[in-house]
């Protein structure tokens, strides 16, 4: 297995690993335990030509830990409830073009995800991830100090707007409920690593606890922008059965939404426990 780090901040292609002629367990096992590790030094591992199944993919996410966070949205592919399928086109609004890390609003957000590109568009439909540890060390050590002492809710933030337009109002507090929300420190600590990370985002973030309204909103403003800044990313260019892999935990990410009208499909598994942790 070859590793190449992909932007000083984080980000890795990895080659030499054949995912489809994962036979056996064993092979399944060592290859996994390889993977986990480049996962936990670079934060975002991408592998070309992966050409696997729906059920393959399945078994290769749970070698990592249990599947199945559930989204409370996405429709699953038919050979595996595993699998979810992320479908846009023509004039789709895609939900994915702002800052995230999964599923915040849950209290036990998913450990890792794995993407695999199935249809791309001509050009367009990159993928963006920050690395956290690096936008929390580029703040002033008295805001990363300051920040340590907070806490912050998440909920389903934007997913409320398709909601309510397919259910009205009790659709929309249904949805809120299934999704349920969260309290998280603003620093939180990787469980592996113990390095800390800034642990807010656009898409999920609404309110920091004990703030009022306004000063609450100057002080997400401020770390949302620090998250935007460009030395803290890599951005991926899908090909058909490019497969990527991220530690929820410490990144975030943003899937640029260019390309429409044109079609783009993607396949994801959650993984929500980390075994190796
Ligand atoms: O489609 C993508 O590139 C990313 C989708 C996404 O944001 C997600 O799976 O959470």
């Amino acid at each position: 297995m070859k590793i190449d780090r992909l932007t000083p901040a984080l980000g890795a292609e990895v080659t030499g690993v054949d995912l489809s002629r994962l036979l056996d367990q064993s092979a399944l096992d060592a290859t996994n335990d390889a993977l986990y590790k480049a996962l936990i030094d670079h934060q975002v591992i991408v592998i070309r030509n992966a050409a696997i199944e729906p059920l393959a993919m399945a078994e290769l996410g749970a070698g990592f830990g249990e599947l199945g966070a559930r989204h409370h949205r996405y429709v699953t592919h038919p050979d595996s409830d595993d699998v979810v399928i992320l479908e846009w086109k023509d004039d789709d609004e895609p939900d994915a073009a702002e800052w995230h890390s999964d599923m915040t609003y849950r209290r036990e957000p998913p450990f890792a995800s794995i993407l695999k590109a199935v249809v791309v568009p001509p050009s367009g439909g990159d993928t963006l991830f920050a690395s956290m540890y690096s936008v929390f060390e580029s703040l002033d050590p008295g805001l990363q100090r300051d920040l340590g002492e907070l806490e912050a809710v998440h909920d389903m933030g934007t997913f409320r707007t398709p909601a309510y337009r397919e259910g009205g109002i009790d659709g929309l507090e249904k949805a809120l409920i299934d999704a349920g929300n969260a309290v998280h420190p603003i620093v939180a600590h990787h469980p592996v690593t113990g390095r800390p990370y800034l642990n807010v985002s656009e898409s999920f973030t609404t309110f920091v606890i004990g703030l009022s309204a306004p000063q609450s909103n100057r002080l997400l403003m401020m770390l949302f922008e620090a998250i935007n800044r460009p030395q803290h990313h890599v951005r991926i260019r899908w090909e058909p059965n490019t497969l990527a892999m991220w530690d929820n935990r410490a990144t975030q990410h943003y899937a640029v939404a260019d390309y429409l009208p044109h079609r783009r499909v993607m396949h994801r598994v959650a993984v929500s426990t980390d075994r190796r942790a």
